[in-house]
């Protein structure tokens, strides 16, 4: 068997690198380890930058979207129990859109199934080979048959466990990485949300967050210690928790409910440099990991998939690898302006334990300075919705 692209990984990298290249004629196959039904029953990323979300419609995949997506125009930081809005729409002129990574997924797979580009689900035991050549393979095992394919190129789109980064020998790649002491627990709720807007909240108690995926189905995250675990959590102690957390008027709107899912993802900054090596190139958190703090994850995703998508369609359109030879480098400056974000966004937000008195007094700082300064509220502004490509 021969295609042009390998990607290993049916996230939203790889299916949205998938979309992005067959719309301009290349052919790709998709390799990813889990049925399609467990890709689709992982509840992630909420928060969309227009940058993301015109890619999702440049592949084919944004009409839900629009329809269902909701334009949120600024978010509010609570802190001391007061709440102040950042205005994104007035400070910016961007917004951005409130839609599931769980939605991008299955629209993205629907427009692929559509096409007819193949998918293998299920792909076990996937293995790159060659690529440091220029005929790279990659070899899988599925219904306990074995399989291999020849291509030009490969891309791990395979998150941050996959097997793509290893393929890459250890002492070529530089990796940096900072581990917090904390994670976030993570609740779905059929109920409506307890504000129009997204609520990022300070406590002593620990950090919340009051976010949604639509008009009627909530999402709230508690920052809790890394030992935890959520099945240490019932309904009702979240709830209890995150009412002790908010503000009387947040609490006065909350509709608690039974959990539709539940799940606490540890909080991490990594990256790993290059994001090429010969024949195989690394998308998404293959590459990199960042807080949710900032809603970045997915996003950067979107924003490598873009740099890269380009650089293939040029490559095959008009042979230069000008656009491959300097991927790496691009996306990796974004990249790091994203980390930087959403470590100042965590840093700022969480009750770090063991702070100092001095840590807590700077954190004070921080938001004060934040909630009195355009210049400040503009910086966090501009991060968030995404920066330029
Ligand atoms: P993904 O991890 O989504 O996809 C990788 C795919 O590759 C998976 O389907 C996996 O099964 C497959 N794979 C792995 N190894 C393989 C192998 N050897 N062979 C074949 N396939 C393989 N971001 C936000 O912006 N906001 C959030 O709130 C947020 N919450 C998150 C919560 C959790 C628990 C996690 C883990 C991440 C969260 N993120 C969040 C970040 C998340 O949204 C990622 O940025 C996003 O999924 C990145 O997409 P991909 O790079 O496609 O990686
Ligand atoms: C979410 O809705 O899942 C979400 C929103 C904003 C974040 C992180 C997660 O910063």
């Amino acid at each position: 068997m021969r295609t042009q692209v390998v990607i290993i990984g049916s996230g939203p990298a790889g299916l949205l690198l998938g979309q992005l290249l067959h719309k301009s004629g290349i052919d790709t196959i998709i390799l990813e380890q889990k049925p399609k039904d467990y890709v689709l029953g992982r509840i992630r990323a909420g928060v969309l930058e227009q940058g993301t979300v015109a890619l999702i419609e440049e592949a084919g995949a944004g009409v839900r979207m629009r329809h269902e997506g909701l334009v949120h125009d600024g978010t509010e930081i609570e802190f001391g129990g007061i709440r102040h809005r950042i205005d994104f729409k007035g400070l910016t002129g961007k917004s951005v859109i409130i839609y599931g990574q769980t939605e991008v997924t299955r629209d993205l797979m629907d427009v692929r199934e559509a096409c007819g580009a193949p998918t293998v689900y299920e792909a076990l035991d996937v293995g790159i080979r060659d690529i440091e050549s220029e005929s790279p393979s990659v070899r899988w095992s599925a219904d306990g048959k074995k399989f291999a394919i020849d291509c030009d190129y490969v891309v791990g789109c395979d998150g941050f466990h996959g097997v793509s980064r290893q393929t890459i020998p250890a002492n070529r790649l530089r990796t940096y990485e900072r581990a917090y002491p904390f994670g976030w627990l993570g609740i779905l709720v059929e109920k409506p949300p307890v504000s129009e807007e997204l609520i990022y909240v300070n406590h002593e108690r620990g950090f919340a967050l009051c976010s949604m995926r639509s008009r009627t189905r909530s999402r709230y995250y508690l920052q809790c210690p890394i030992e935890e675990h959520a099945e240490d959590w019932t309904d009702g102690q979240f709830w209890e928790e995150l009412t002790r957390r908010l503000d009387p008027q947040a609490v006065s709107k909350l509709q608690t409910g039974p959990s539709i899912e539940k799940s606490l993802a540890p909080l991490r900054s990594f990256v790993a440099e290059p994001m090429r090596f010969g024949r195989l190139f690394l998308a998404g958190d293959a590459a990199h990991i960042v807080p949710p703090t900032g809603a970045k994850g997915l996003n950067l995703a979107a924003s490598d998939v873009g740099i890269l998508s380009r650089a293939l369609i040029e490559l095959y359109k008009t042979n230069s690898d000008a656009g491959l030879d300097s991927y790496s480098q691009r996306a990796l400056a974004r990249i790091w302006k994203a980390e930087r974000f959403s470590w100042q966004m965590t840093q700022l937000l969480h009750l770090v334990p063991d702070a100092s008195g001095f840590d807590r007094k700077l954190q004070a700082a921080g938001l004060e300075y934040l909630f009195k300064s355009t210049a400040a509220q503009t910086a966090l502004a501009e991060n968030y919705v995404g920066l330029p490509y």
